[in-house]
């Protein structure tokens, strides 16, 4: 039997043949760190301790797979296991409804002192905390607007609610010493034809810059917007549409967020990368898998994927990507959600940094365009698993199909066990 290091040699050599370093490419694997969402782990459900059901607000996980994580005890179990089976360093990207609120908290009232065991945790993992405002699951966004609402008084309860998610983000920054990335997405919009679409796009565009008045150190936190095409209850007007955030963000020196399921289905997100970061130095990304919809699949190393991936090694160099991830599927082990999700996302971008570019742009720039496609095909059956299975061994993480059989007995023995 082969072993994994004598299969990388292997492999590293035929690599070697196209011009490909495979060692430098495992090297700049182990740098980039993903932004892993807290939100599988229990549906997008949080920890609030809420006083009354609401309507969910735009966001709709499907499925009820036994074992989801009914506290923040049982969440960061789960988030440990996650990244035990997983190669490298990463993040994770919590939700303000993630705080641990020993009493009901309105959203305008969360504040650092509900995010500083979450700090602590971090800290003793050696990992870095990204934040997003929740507007939504609440029943001030129950009418389908929230900072583009025409009730001044939703509006200001909104816009509180960013402030105090911008204070925890930069906390969070200052204490773990990595830049947090806060996150602002929002479900406004209307079912049916909307005549004044001018007045609530200008609406949020006021609460937005009265959201992000203070100025905090970029060092600790940045703001990022998320457009969205449509939402369920939202199919004929998105205030924050994908044209609204791109030209906000631009204009303010915001993140831009693209999420791969908020777009028509036919558009390329990975084409977008190059065009936006004419204008921009960084991008932040929603690894998402999008079928027929917005439908949050769990990421896999499908063509969208690794389109995207493949863009940003090429364009990393000398522009900044934030890679995170947004799924959640509530029909299949939540664990193995995440270890499935995060690894195509990592082998994405192996994929990308295996991809021979200087023979690729060698044979674009002379014209010679079926090289270019063959090299494109020929590489597809390069030996990357052998790669990618050196990388789990480097990071001490099961390789090949092992960390199935982990997740198996996780099952078994914790989450099978909760009511
Ligand atoms: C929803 C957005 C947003 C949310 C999370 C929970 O369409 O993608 O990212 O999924 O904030
Ligand atoms: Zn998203």
């Amino acid at each position: 039997m082969t072993t994994i290091q004598q299969r990388y040699a292997i492999a590293k050599e035929q690599y070697a043949e196209h011009g490909v370093d495979s060692d430098a490419a495992l090297a700049a694997l182990e740098q980039f760190a993903i932004s892993i969402h807290c939100w599988q782990v229990d549906d997008v459900g949080g920890f609030e301790q809420k006083a009354a059901a609401t309507s969910g607000g735009g966001i709709q996980a499907t499925g009820n797979y036994p074992g989801k994580a009914r506290t923040v005890a049982e969440a960061r179990q789960d988030y440990e296991k996650v990244l035990s089976l997983v190669p490298g360093t990463h993040r994770l990207n919590l939700h303000a409804s993630y705080g641990e609120f020993k009493t009901p908290v309105d959203r305008d009232a969360v504040g650092v002192k509900h995010f500083t065991g979450w700090i602590d945790w971090a800290r003793e993992l050696g990992i870095a905390l990204d934040f997003n405002s929740t507007c939504f699951a609440h029943e001030k966004a129950d009418s389908g607007f929230t900072l583009s609402s025409k009730d001044g008084g939703i509006r200001d309860f909104w816009i509180e609610h960013v402030k105090c998610c911008r204070e925890i983000s930069h906390a969070m920054g200052t204490a773990l010493g990595e830049t947090c990335i806060h996150n602002v997405w929002i479900p406004d919009g209307a079912k049916d034809i909307t005549v004044d679409r001018m007045g609530h796009r200008r609406l949020l565009t006021e609460s937005l810059d009265a959201s992000f008045e203070k100025e905090y150190d970029s060092a600790t936190m940045k703001d990022a917007v998320e457009a969205k095409l449509f939402g369920i209850g939202s199919e004929h007007f998105v205030v924050g549409s994908h044209e609204f955030y791109l030209g906000y963000a631009l204009t303010r020196q915001k993140l831009l967020c693209l999420d791969l399921g908020h777009f028509h289905p036919t558009e390329s997100v990975a084409d977008k990368l190059s065009a936006i970061l004419q204008y921009a130095n960084e991008l932040l990304l929603h690894v998402s898998r999008p079928i027929r919809w917005d439908s949050d699949h769990v990421v896999i190393l499908d063509d969208p994927t690794r389109d995207v991936t493949a863009e940003i090694v090429r364009c990393a160099p000398d522009r900044k990507f934030y890679v995170a991830l947004d799924f959640f599927d509530a029909s299949i082990n939540r664990i193995g959600a995440y270890v499935t999700g995060i690894r195509a996302t990592q082998q994405g971008l192996l994929l990308g940094l295996l991809s021979p570019q200087a023979a690729l742009l060698e044979a674009e720039e002379s014209g010679n365009n079926f090289k270019r496609l063959a090299l494109l095909e020929v590489t597809k059956a390069l030996p990357f698993g052998a790669v990618w299975d050196q990388f789990c061994a480097q990071m001490n993480v099961p390789a090949g199909a092992a960390w199935i059989q982990d997740i198996t007995s996780y099952e078994a023995q914790v989450t099978s066990k909760r009511a």
